[in-house]
């Protein structure tokens, strides 16, 4: 995979949806620092010692919210040591606070031209602004020692090079990996739905990556780019 470096820049995603069609498929950004790194819904990701990469795919973009459980399926298997687990659709979580985000974002014509995945994990960071300090974890912290970004970059591009050569055979098995890491399994949850606010009991992943949720005895399927968690709590 093709590897794009820079200091500093605005976004990653940007970058990759402003320049896709020049770019090959599988080509990799990644910047030491963002002056507007996003998250979803005009949200901001903060960094400050971390791994902070964009991935831009050109090929088999059918389903494109495929890819946030695809990347969160390699990343479990990378960060394996450290015990995570996936905050459908889009957290890595390690003892219950967030560790990683992803970003996914469409580049959309007539169709879908392309499909950008954007990741940025706390690597080396050590403090974070008051607002994250209790939802916010960095591998530093859990592990006592620094991490070096550029292999730990090494072993997720060139897993996630593997897993999506798979998921174009359809042989990747990337929804039972996340199944037996699923960090909302069996948690009520209220989320916002077609308008409305919800509760629910999260019952687990469909065949397809829908959200399983039981909500006054109805079991209902949420999927990812249609429904907005706003609390998670164990009962
Ligand atoms: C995400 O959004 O979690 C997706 C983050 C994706 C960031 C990557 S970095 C490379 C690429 N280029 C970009 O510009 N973005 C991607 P969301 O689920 O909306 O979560 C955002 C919320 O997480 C914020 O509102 C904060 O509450 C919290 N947050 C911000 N920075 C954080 C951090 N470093 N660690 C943990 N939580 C954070």
């Amino acid at each position: 995979m093709n590897v794009i470096r820079f200091k500093e820049i605005n976004s990653t995603n940007t970058f990759l949806k402003e320049k896709y069609k020049s770019l090959e498929n599988l080509t990799v950004v990644v910047a030491e620092h963002q002056t507007m790194g996003k998250g979803r819904l005009g949200r901001t990701w903060i960094d400050n010692d971390d791994l902070l990469f964009s991935i831009l795919i050109k090929e088999g973009i059918e389903n494109p919210t495929d890819y946030s459980l695809l990347i969160a399926s390699v990343l479990l298997d990378v960060l394996g040591n450290y015990n995570p687990e996936v905050k459908w659709p889009n957290d890595i979580m390690i003892d219950e606070k967030k560790v990683c985000g992803i970003l996914l974002e469409a580049v959309s014509l007539e169709k879908t031209e392309c499909i950008v995945i954007g990741v940025g994990i706390n690597v080396n960071t050590t403090s974070f602004p008051n607002n994250l300090l209790i939802k916010a974890t960095s591998l530093k912290q859990i592990a006592n020692q620094d991490i070096n970004k550029d292999m730990l970059l090494n072993d997720i591009i060139k897993r996630f090079d593997i897993e999506y050569g798979k998921y174009l055979k359809n042989e990747s098995n990337y929804l039972s990996n996340i199944t037996k890491h699923f960090f909302l399994k069996n948690k009520e949850v209220t989320f916002y739905y077609q308008g409305k606010k919800c509760e629910g009991k999260v019952k687990g992943l469909s065949n397809s990556g829908e959200l399983i949720v039981e909500c006054n005895g109805n079991k209902i399927q949420l999927i990812s780019g249609e429904v907005t968690l706003e609390s998670v709590y164990n009962k």
